[in-house]
């Protein structure tokens, strides 16, 4: 499956923590847009949705939720909660995020600006085209 958890590298001293993220190095894309959803219930869901051709990594800056992942084969599940470790969700990934905790800021990088044509929203579709890609 094409996602896997970046680990940064922290700066702290006794004035707290610091984390850099530079596309190319740390982040494996170059980075277009970021974007942060915070706020959100926990009873509420999120995503259901795959991109066709977009790059992102998402980070919980604080607080946690979940990420349920589905290449087409098989689905696993990710909790963010450390804000030194990223998720990297490549393009043909469908995606849920769930169980967010009140204090929860998701920070997302993305390779590219934002394209309503890049989404799958529906799951059908995405199977038929991660299928036909594969085959
Ligand atoms: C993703 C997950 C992790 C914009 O206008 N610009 C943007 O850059 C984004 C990301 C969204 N929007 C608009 C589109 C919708 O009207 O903001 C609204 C909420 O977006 P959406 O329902 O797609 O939000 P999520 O949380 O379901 O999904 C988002 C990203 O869209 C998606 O790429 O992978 O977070």
């Amino acid at each position: 499956m094409e996602t896997r958890i970046l680990n940064f590298n922290e700066f702290g001293d006794d004035r707290g923590c610091l984390i850099s993220l530079e596309s190319m190095k740390n982040i494996p894309f170059e980075i277009e847009r970021v974007y942060y959803i915070y706020k959100t219930k926990s009873e509420v869901t999120r995503g259901y949705h795959a991109h066709r051709d977009l790059k992102q990594v998402a980070i919980a800056l604080s607080g946690s939720c979940t990420f349920v992942l589905d290449d087409g084969l098989s689905r696993n599940e990710v909790i963010l909660d450390d804000p030194t470790k990223g998720l990297l969700i490549c393009s043909m990934i469908w995606r849920e995020m769930k169980l967010f905790s009140d204090d929860c800021i998701l920070l997302v990088l993305a390779n590219h600006n934002y394209n309503e044509e890049d989404y799958i929203r529906d799951y059908s579709s995405f199977l038929k085209e991660v299928r036909n890609i594969c085959n």
